[in-house]
């Protein structure tokens, strides 16, 4: 970036909101250009629409591919110093073949073989790891090593030391979301490379964390520990629990109770419990169970999903794809996003829809930006 000057090119048209196209103005435009300037005139409806339109657009990228990939480069790449991670990014195809899945956030998948390290450092950029199939990782974060199971979610926020050690004799995939395109675009990273070998402590395999066992328990606060730092002190959310509250929800509406977002569409955040904040300052977190068809909604900020269990329909935008377990997708500022359970997919554990999503909200909220549209048939 900003290798090459562009040159500015003002083109004088002819319309009724622009000025007449004469030799004068063709000559103010080459002093403009010349100097360095551009004026509102030619450029608002692009800087200032009515609303917004993503440079992202709405894609699908199958789990299959991307193990199958990420399994070749298992086979070919080495994991080391330098490299530091076989995190292979989502590239959409709308914003110059640059690793982002939309204009703020990172998704990867991230590979590991049998007895793999990846090794330590820390960074600005606040991250998170997701588990859609396997065990037998763990993260290392602080020096406190914690498991990482399929459903589990870890919160990492930034500049906390991290590794990651694969101890079993399977390779083992999951993904990465981070911010790495906020802080890139607003030029705010920070990188420090961290120990090469971590000592024998940190490389147990315990059940449980350090932070799980301070923070787990629901409704309670450890009174002992100071929480000061930005991002949640909890550095794993496990499956069981998500799983039983979104269960819950579920029947609590069989039973006529309040508690789903929309009929069959039951949902959680997955929230810091210091203070019931978003998990890390940038990135929100949630999970969906999705038994019926939900309305279409728009939202400024993107997110990205990965089907976590069982199968369906997916709009966003004018798209629409059949989705399977581990397919990732994006949904751009304010494009419309629709899903619908497929009824009976033996693939689901839960016989219904289970999304989980990441986005940008927190930083949309935190600057009055953010916006959500139940859509209805008059929104063009
Ligand atoms: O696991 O530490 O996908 O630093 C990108 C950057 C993963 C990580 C990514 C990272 C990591
Ligand atoms: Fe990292």
């Amino acid at each position: 970036m900003g290798t090459t000057d562009t040159p500015i090119r003002l083109k004088a048209v002819s319309s009724p909101d622009q000025p007449d196209v004469t030799p004068e103005l063709e000559e103010l435009y080459r002093g403009f250009e010349q100097e360095l300037l551009v004026p509102l005139w030619t450029e608002i409806g692009d800087l200032m629409p009515a609303h917004p339109r993503s440079r992202a657009v709405p894609h699908l990228w199958t789990w299959q591919n991307l193990v199958r990939l990420a399994d070749r480069a298992g086979h070919l790449v080495p994991v080391g110093r330098g490299g530091e991670r076989r995190a292979i990014a989502l590239a959409n195809p709308s914003l110059g073949g640059r690793p982002f899945a939309t204009p703020t956030l990172w998704a990867a998948i991230q590979y590991l073989m049998p007895g793999e390290d990846a090794p330590e450092h820390r960074h600005t950029q606040h991250a998170f790891r997701f588990i859609v199939e396997g065990s037998g990782v763990w993260t290392v974060v602080g020096g406190d090593a914690v498991p990482m199971k399929r459903g589990d979610f870890l919160p990492q926020a930034g500049w906390n030391w991290h590794a990651h050690h694969n101890a079993t004799d399977e390779p083992m995939a999951w993904i990465d979301g981070l911010d790495i395109p906020f802080q890139y675009m607003n030029e705010a990273q920070f990188f420090e490379f961290g120990r090469d070998e971590l000592p024998a402590e940190e490389r147990t395999t315990p059940e449980l964390s350090r932070s799980e066992r301070l923070w787990g328990h629901p409704g309670l606060r450890p009174l002992g520990v100071q929480h000061g730092t930005a991002g949640s002190p909890l550095l794993a959310y496990k499956w069981e629990h998500t799983d039983r509250a979104l269960a819950h929800q579920l029947d609590l509406e069989k039973q006529g109770y309040a508690g789903t977002v929309e009929p069959g569409h039951a949902a959680v955040r997955f929230s810091n419990p210091h203070d019931g904040s978003d998990v890390l300052p940038t990135i929100r977190a949630e999970f969906h169970r999705i038994t019926g068809e939900t309305a279409p909604i728009r939202e400024t900020g993107s997110s990205v999903f990965q089907v976590f269990n069982g199968s369906g329909e997916v709009t966003v935008g004018d798209k629409t794809w059949s989705v399977t377990r581990g397919d990732l997708f994006v949904v751009p500022s304010w494009q419309p996003f629709s899903t619908r359970s497929e009824a009976g997919s033996t693939d689901s554990d839960s016989g219904a829809l289970d999304l989980f999503r990441f986005s940008d909200s927190p930083v949309f909220e935190a600057l009055g930006l953010h916006r959500t549209q139940l859509q209805t048939s008059e929104d063009a």
